[in-house]
């Protein structure tokens, strides 16, 4: 480091769940190199070579730099620079009088995957007076939060400081995705202090190679194999008998349903070997503490809701939840209470009720989550009535949201007012109405992990000025919120938002900024003095809740609509069981196509395709390939790779082409979002969709 250099701790956040602890060195007042720290809690001197490129990034000819108005058609590419009061002028006049003309309800918010400014935006979403939000969370991570809530607690997060003696990873390429609240060093470091590990993943990675037990299983049967676990450990008495009596109900009703599961029955439905069920079952319920590291591969079906409970229920049968080292409810930050800072209450309850899919998707419903095809129906059809504007922060929809083609109609053709918030262009931004710059993570301050549940939170603080206009998403939907006409709710200057959401940890952010972090630590095994915030104050295997929903109150399992079970004619034409969104170390979601660095060692889509598969169909590793489903057709290299069955492939998510420019930056060559698609049957709780568990056909291009 050279005197020039001043070196700025702060917490990173390339990737959008974010959450290491970083230093960066900055020159000249730009960010030029950034250092892990060491010290950090969850991240242990851990970064990845995203966080290394946001340097490079910085100043991408890519960036939007001013917020801009379309003036010719959608998609056509041109536009008007407009001045900050001028664009959030627009909005919160065309939002308003669509108000007026349709209700509040006629406008959806959105988001992409977690990030750090999403209580603003829920806070204007409410005062605004919408139910519709619009995020991935009815199948990513939600599904999780919506059922512990139901069953009366927090999501439990991994206790891996405390040195779990069995990791039991359930469709998490952990050590790949660091997502949500953990990272993956945390797991790679309990791996080598020894612990014992099983793998539940339809795809051999680094972690299956280590793994004492790895269960290859079929894509979207996860709620079956954990079922199948419980049948063992039921039958075999190697459940906590005194956690069972003393904290939950419904067990007999419970047992019976653990009978149509016995490890014969799951071997076919799952193709994992009986013995290998039972292995995995006396290994996770014998070795003490055992942690669930589970992840989105188990979510992203029509099992979703029943793989999740199922999980929670493994853990805490095996007497494994909230004692250290296993799954630990650590609880919320230091801070004003999250739903508070959102304003959830200030929602009118007729507001509420009107909710898009609410009375469908109940348990959603419950967390404020919807699933997109409700939406797309209310533009398309005005069904249950006209949604009329969409104002979406941080996410590529045409990317990432399943059924891409129906995604581009809508934003093409069909929506009347279309807001979208990026750092880049984007072909989704393309087709937007009013586009809006947002500052990257080293552009702004920010109480970091402010929106997870490990307990802590840490101080972001700004290393460099914005490039051009740009402004944070929070100082925007601050904004936005006062021309909305609700100035009384936000703030003056971002600082003052940041001393409020401080204030009841008893620090200003000035304060703040010049401390490592604030926690509330944990406190173990809450259920002994506190029981679980349920009915019946004890945790229920048999959810009557869902009874009354009209679901089934125990969990289960239901074929895939897309599987080898389909008719015969569909399986000739779609013989292969396609997974997706298998995440590369890379790329975050749609992200970084645009750095030539990380381009550089992973260029091209991929699609793994086993060697016997290949064959057939004269296929050779590197090959480009089209894809096929109902839906439509995208092309991608080849893979030719063992570590999958022969009978699924696995295919990556996000890809577009930013070299090949706007307005289409090749969204469709390669989007695997072109197969997947939105429309039910999905998870009757959350409307999770099938983004793994379709099927498809392979050809050589
Ligand atoms: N087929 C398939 N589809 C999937 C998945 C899958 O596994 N398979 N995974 C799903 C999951 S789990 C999720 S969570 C979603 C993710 O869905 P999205 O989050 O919508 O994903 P991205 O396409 O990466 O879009 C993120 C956009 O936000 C922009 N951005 C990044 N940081 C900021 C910021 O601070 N502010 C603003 N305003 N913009 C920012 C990026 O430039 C990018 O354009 O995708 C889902 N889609
Ligand atoms: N580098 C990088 N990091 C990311 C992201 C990214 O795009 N890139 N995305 C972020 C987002 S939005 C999320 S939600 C998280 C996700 O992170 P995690 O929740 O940890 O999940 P993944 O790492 O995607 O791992 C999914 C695993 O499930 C496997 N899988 C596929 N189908 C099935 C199935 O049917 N059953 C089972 N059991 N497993 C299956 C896949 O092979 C893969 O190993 O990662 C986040 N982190
Ligand atoms: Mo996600």
């Amino acid at each position: 480091m050279n005197n020039a250099q001043e070196r700025i701790m702060t917490i990173c956040r390339a990737c959008g769940h974010g959450g290491c602890g970083v230093y960066v060195a900055v020159d000249d007042g730009q960010p030029a190199k950034i250092y892990a720290d060491w010290e950090h809690p969850i991240s242990k001197g851990y970064t990845c070579k995203k966080a290394h490129a946001a340097i490079e990034l910085q100043h991408h000819p890519d960036r939007l730099l001013y917020p801009m108005q379309r003036t010719g058609a959608r998609g056509e590419g041109k536009w008007r620079r407009l001045s900050w009061d001028e664009a959030l002028g627009i909005v919160a006049e065309r939002l308003n009088r669509i108000k007026a003309e349709s209700g509040a309800e006629s406008v959806v918010f959105g988001h992409g995957t977690g990030r750090d400014f999403h209580r603003f935006l829920y806070r204007v979403a409410n005062l605004f007076g919408t139910p519709n939000v619009l995020t991935p969370g009815h199948m990513c991570y939600l599904p999780r939060i919506a059922v512990c809530k139901a069953l009366g607690m927090e999501i439990p997060l991994v206790d891996y400081d405390n040195h779990p003696k069995c990791v039991l990873v359930w469709g998490s390429n952990h050590l790949i995705s660091n997502p949500d609240e953990n990272k993956g060093i945390n797991l790679a470091k309990t791996m080598q202090a020894g612990t014992r590990m099983i793998v539940v993943d339809p795809r051999r990675n680094r972690l299956t190679d280590k793994a004492e037990l790895w269960l290859q299983v079929r894509p979207g049967t996860d709620s079956a194999l954990a079922l199948g676990m419980l049948h063992v450990i039921v039958k075999e008495g190697l459940y906590d008998r005194d956690f069972v009596a003393r904290h939950t109900t419904g067990f007999e009703p419970f047992c019976r349903r653990l009978e149509d599961y016995p490890p014969e029955v799951v071997e076919r439905i799952t193709w994992v070997p009986a013995a290998q069920i039972v292995a995995a079952a006396r290994l996770y319920a014998t070795t003490k503490p055992a942690a669930l590291q589970w992840g989105v591969g188990v979510e992203q079906n029509v099992n979703c809701v029943d793989a999740d409970r199922a999980l929670i229920y493994l853990v805490a049968l095996t007497g494994n939840l909230d004692v250290p080292g296993g799954n630990v409810i650590f609880g919320i930050p230091p801070g004003v209470p999250r739903a508070k800072f959102s304003l959830f209450d200030a929602l009118p309850e007729q507001q509420r009720a009107k909710m898009l899919g609410a009375a469908r998707y109940r348990l959603g419903a419950t967390i404020n989550r919807i699933t997109p095809h409700v939406v797309w129906d209310a533009i398309e059809k005005g069904d249950p009535y006209q949604v009329r504007s969409l104002v979406v922060f941080a996410s590529n929809s045409l990317m990432a949201r399943e059924n891409a083609r129906r995604v581009h109609e809508i934003l093409a053709k069909r929506i009347e007012f279309f807001v979208a918030t990026d750092i880049f262009r984007t072909p989704t931004t393309e087709l937007a109405d009013i586009v809006l710059p947002a500052a990257t993570w080293l552009e702004h301050d920010n109480v970091a992990e402010y929106w997870k549940v490990h307990g802590y939170v840490f101080p972001r603080n700004k290393v460099v000025e914005p490039a051009g206009e740009a402004r944070s998403d929070h100082v925007i939907l601050n904004d936005l919120g006062r021309k909305l006409g609700f100035a009384d709710q936000f703030w003056e200057s971002y600082e003052d938002s940041l001393d409020y959401i401080l204030a009841p940890a008893g620090v200003t952010w000035r304060q703040f900024k010049q401390m490592p972090w604030l926690q509330n630590k944990p406190v173990y095994r809450k259920h002994e003095s506190q029981g679980f915030r349920s009915a019946s104050g004890k945790l229920d295997l048999f959810l009557q809740q869902y009874a009354d929903w009209g679901y089934d109150p125990l969990p289960g399992f239901v074929e895939p609509p897309e599987s080898p079970a389909r008719e015969p004619a569909f399986v000739a034409q779609y013989p292969l069981i396609l997974t997706t969104g298998t995440r590369i170390f890379n790329y975050f979601g749609s992200e970084h196509r645009q750095s030539p660095t990380l381009r550089k060692t992973h260029p091209d889509p991929l699609v793994e395709i086993h060697p016997e598969a290949a064959a057939a169909r004269g296929i050779a590793d590197g090959d480009w390939v089209r894809i096929r489903s109902p839906r439509g057709e995208v092309r991608m290299r080849a893979r030719v790779f063992d570590g999958v069955d022969p009978r699924v492939v696995s295919a990556e998510f996000g890809w577009w082409f930013p070299e090949q420019g706007p307005p289409d930056y090749g969204w469709s060559e390669s989007n695997i979002n072109v197969l997947t698609d939105d429309a039910p049957p999905l998870d009757p709780g959350m409307g999770a969709t099938n983004l793994k568990g379709l099927m498809c056909q392979i050809v050589k291009e």
